[in-house]
């Protein structure tokens, strides 16, 4: 959906929108990602899996905002993004939020370039701030969200599916403002503006 029909779409709906910022992941990630939910959802009693259309990576959750908010938010991920070089990062490891089965969510981590993916995601909280959006109190955790409520039996440690990940660096060059919505009952993210990062002489990718 382009950006307008996105728009027009919200004031129909009374206005707002549900909004985050995220990084999307090239193909082959997004099938290594889908290749551990796959061996995950094998063995699991029960847990609800993100589809792969919906793998990211949440750089700022904005929650509902309104028409004329929208302006002042691209405008402030356009200044950010400007300003912001393209990085490498990497899948690390599988790891939890919720210390034991059924984990409330599974996710998998990144490493590679942190200290530019953090500075990138402090920018954007800092620009978003002065258009008025709160900052999250908790610390940024970068994680990508595979599964909430899964349920594994003791044996099949996180560790395992960790070992399973293939490292390979991806570049991050650019990021996105999405729209959360539900569509015939279910959950979708359309994109609805790429901000570029700088790409010079001095971007490791
Ligand atoms: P999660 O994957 O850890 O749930 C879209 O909902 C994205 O925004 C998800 O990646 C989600 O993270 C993130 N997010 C952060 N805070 C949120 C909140 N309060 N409600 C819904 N999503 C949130």
């Amino acid at each position: 959906m382009y950006l307008v029909e996105a728009i027009e779409d919200s004031r129909e709906m009374g206005g707002n929108m549900r909004l985050f910022v995220a990084i999307e992941f090239p193909e082959e990630i997004l099938c290594e990602l889908e290749g551990i939910q796959n061996k995950m959802r094998a063995l699991a009693g029960y847990g609800r899996f993100v589809t792969k259309s919906n793998l990211h990576l949440t750089l700022q959750f904005l929650g509902e905002v309104s028409r004329q908010e929208f302006g002042p938010i691209v405008s402030a991920l356009h200044r950010v993004a400007k300003i912001q070089p393209a990085f490498s990062i990497r899948l690390s490891r599988v790891g939890s939020f919720g210390k034991s089965s059924p984990f409330r969510v599974i996710w998998a981590g990144v490493d590679g370039d942190i200290p530019r993916l953090t500075r990138l995601q402090k920018d954007i909280v800092t620009a978003l701030g002065k258009v008025g959006f709160l900052q999250e109190t908790r610390p940024y955790q970068p994680h990508i969200t595979l599964g909430r409520d899964v349920e594994l039996s003791g044996k099949e440690s996180l560790g395992n599916f960790s070992r399973i990940l293939a490292s390979a660096s991806f570049p991050v060059k650019q990021f996105v403002l999405k729209e959360s919505k539900i569509e015939n009952g279910k959950l979708v993210y359309h994109s609805l503006h790429f901000f570029r990062l700088v790409i010079s002489e001095s971007s490791i990718l």
